[in-house]
């Protein structure tokens, strides 16, 4: 195994799909991560139209000077940039021409100014072509002659230029599928060339864990130490979520295992905060001392709330951690949501009349929800609040209703009442396609999906 001898690599990747960050959004970012210590940033994203669907056209002036801008900006801090280029949509690896196509555009970012790059092959389809296939065999043959050609012009023009390559099968459940064909990996470790850096994803695309156990084995395979593009906080996969918990996850020793941890975060710019703040800590966090991802995300919350200064009263502390338990990782609520749940749900198992104070205690802390959420109307940071407000409107509304039922079930002699709202009518409220089809299969948490057991209902019902 190659051990790079380079900077380890920590901080962001904006690898999402989604509206990129704006300018502005990007320059808090670096400001952000000059603070915290976070040394890198990687320029990705999805739906930029010439980062992956047109790939080969160079950028018109404007859009040059914009990124001689982000790339001044980055140096600036003494943060590295990173340009990625995903040309895997379409490309014919056998063609020279579009070889010479990658290295105009590289030229053009050098000529901006651009130091650090990366190839992105994943989420493409992992056919070769009747041409391709006859020149390079497999497809990790042919992805590897275009990186390493890219990446020796690369070096010759920039001897110290950080060069990143991602596969098409970028984490472990890819890789045990056979994603871009049998030896896919080995093929890889053994011919890219031993300086480029190659992305992984952990066990997962979105990996609750990361061990280092699963590392070890993939350096094996790899040959080199991979670079963690970490999904934890994306949230370009459901629209209804996004993240605000801590780093979490992934032991401190995993640092030594890798050659860097670039975070794939949240679409939504302001809501990356907590997340980044965290991976910042957790990257100088002493190597003998456990991770506590919990205290991290408590100290980085008082650090946020600032943010949260509205037209009206400030929110306290502890009611930005409860709605940010809301929101806390994939795979898991922040400790307040789960206890909210779960006594929610015990609430609603028993029969009304035999409820007693648990009513009372329920609502008041239902409450606190419903107030801190409408205390976000008032944020004078709007960006934050229009990032927020969708995701919050519809928890507002969930639990509001669940108020306005525990309520009518509490009163007198309505315990076994049909409960009816006049707020949340059939066709406006939980209704539409998605969520319609969304009924029709149920994905247990074996893995396993099954047909819903709810009723072929009318739109909307
Ligand atoms: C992916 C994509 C990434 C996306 C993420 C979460 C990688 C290497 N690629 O598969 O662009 O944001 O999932 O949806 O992770």
């Amino acid at each position: 195994m190659t051990d790079t001898q380079q900077p380890f690599l920590a901080g962001v990747i904006e690898g999402f799909y989604g509206p990129p960050w704006s300018p502005a959004e990007r320059l808090e970012l670096f400001d952000w991560m000059a603070a915290w210590g976070l040394n890198t940033y990687a320029y990705a994203p999805k739906d930029d139209l010439k980062h992956r669907a047109l790939w080969r056209e160079p950028y018109a002036d404007a859009e040059a000077r914009a990124l001689a801008d982000l790339i001044g900006a980055a140096g600036q801090r003494h943060l590295q940039f990173i340009y990625a280029l995903s040309p895997g949509l379409d490309i014919r690896y056998s063609d020279p021409t579009e070889r010479d196509l990658l290295r105009q555009r590289f030229d053009q970012l050098l000529a901006l100014g651009c130091r650090n790059f990366a190839l992105l092959f994943d989420d493409i389809p992992d056919a070769l072509s009747t041409a391709d296939r006859e020149q390079f065999g497999s497809f990790a043959a042919a992805q590897c002659h275009v990186a390493n050609s890219l990446f020796d012009w690369t070096r010759q023009r920039c001897p110290e230029a950080r060069f990143l390559f991602c596969p098409t099968a970028y984490c472990g459940r890819m890789a045990a599928a056979q994603l871009g064909g049998p030896n896919y990996l080995a093929t890889l470790g053994a011919q890219l060339a031993p300086e480029v850096d190659v992305f992984w994803t952990g066990p997962e695309i979105i990996s609750r864990d990361i061990p280092v156990v699963h590392v070890r084995q993939l350096q094996e395979v790899l040959r080199r130490k991979p670079v963690i593009w970490d999904n934890l906080h994306a949230n370009d996969y459901d629209s209804r979520r996004f993240f605000c918990g801590p780093y979490a996850g992934r032991p401190v020793e995993l640092r030594a295992e890798v050659a860097g941890l670039l975070a794939n975060p949240n679409t939504e710019f302001p809501l990356n905060f907590v997340p980044l703040r965290t991976l910042a800590q957790f990257v100088r966090h002493p190597a003998a001392a456990a991770w506590r991802p919990r205290q991290a995300y408590l100290d980085a919350m008082a650090e946020w709330l600032p943010h949260f200064a509205t037209l009206g009263e400030a929110l306290a502390l502890e009611d930005l951690v409860f709605l940010g338990d809301c929101y806390y990782l994939p795979h898991q609520e922040g400790d307040q949501a789960e206890a909210f749940y779960q006594s929610t749900r015990a609430l609603l198992e028993q029969d009304p009349a035999g409820w007693g104070g648990a009513a009372a205690a329920w609502r008041r802390e239902a409450a606190r929800l419903l107030r801190v959420s409408g205390q976000l109307t008032g944020l004078r940071r709007r960006p934050l609040f229009h990032a927020l407000s969708r995701r919050v409107w519809e928890l507002r509304e969930e639990i509001a209703l669940l108020d306005y039922y525990v309520e009518f079930k509490s009163r007198p002699g309505h315990a076994a009442t049909p409960c009816r709202s006049d707020f949340h009518q059939p066709g406006t409220f939980r209704g539409g396609m998605v969520a319609r089809l969304q009924k029709l299969l149920t994905l247990d948490p074996d893995g396993t999906w099954s047909p819903g057991s709810s009723p072929a209902t009318g739109a909307g019902v």
